[in-house]
């Protein structure tokens, strides 16, 4: 009875660590498999310095463009205030099914369109729980 409790309360604890590591591995992977696919200009499966520095590039231009966007007090970052408000409209354009989550679906169309949320899944999550909890 004892072992019992003591393995439950172990598989409680960490199962939940586990499958966060999970996700960001997934996360991680398929961030991974996106960029190779978008900027591997050789074909070769790999990514080159310069192919790498195209990636770069473009990133830092898209983070750019995204922080002025939602800048709505013009200090050059994203506060906290400013990153639920722009979760908040990136789910309100792309959440089609209104489930209140990113689909993995829902989640390319963003992509698609040039629009995908900066930042992780597993991060916007911890920022709604942080929204909520202020
Ligand atoms: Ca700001
Ligand atoms: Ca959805």
């Amino acid at each position: 009875m004892k072992t019992t409790t003591i393995i439950l309360t172990i598989a409680t604890l960490y199962v939940p660590t586990l499958i966060q590591a999970e996700e960001k591995k997934n996360c991680a992977a398929k961030k991974r498999a996106a960029a190779l696919e978008k900027f591997d200009a050789d074909g070769n499966g790999e990514l080159s310095e310069e192919e790498k520095n195209a990636a770069k590039a473009a990133m830092a231009k898209r983070k750019a463009a995204f922080i002025a966007k939602y800048d709505t007090n013009g200090d050059g970052k994203l506060d906290q205030k400013e990153r639920v408000a722009a979760k908040a409209a990136h789910m309100a354009k792309y959440d089609t099914n209104s489930d209140g989550k990113l689909s993995e679906e829902e989640r390319k169309a963003a992509r698609d369109a040039g629009d995908g949320f900066l930042g992780k899944p597993h991060k916007a999550k911890k920022l709604k729980k942080k929204a909520a909890n202020s």
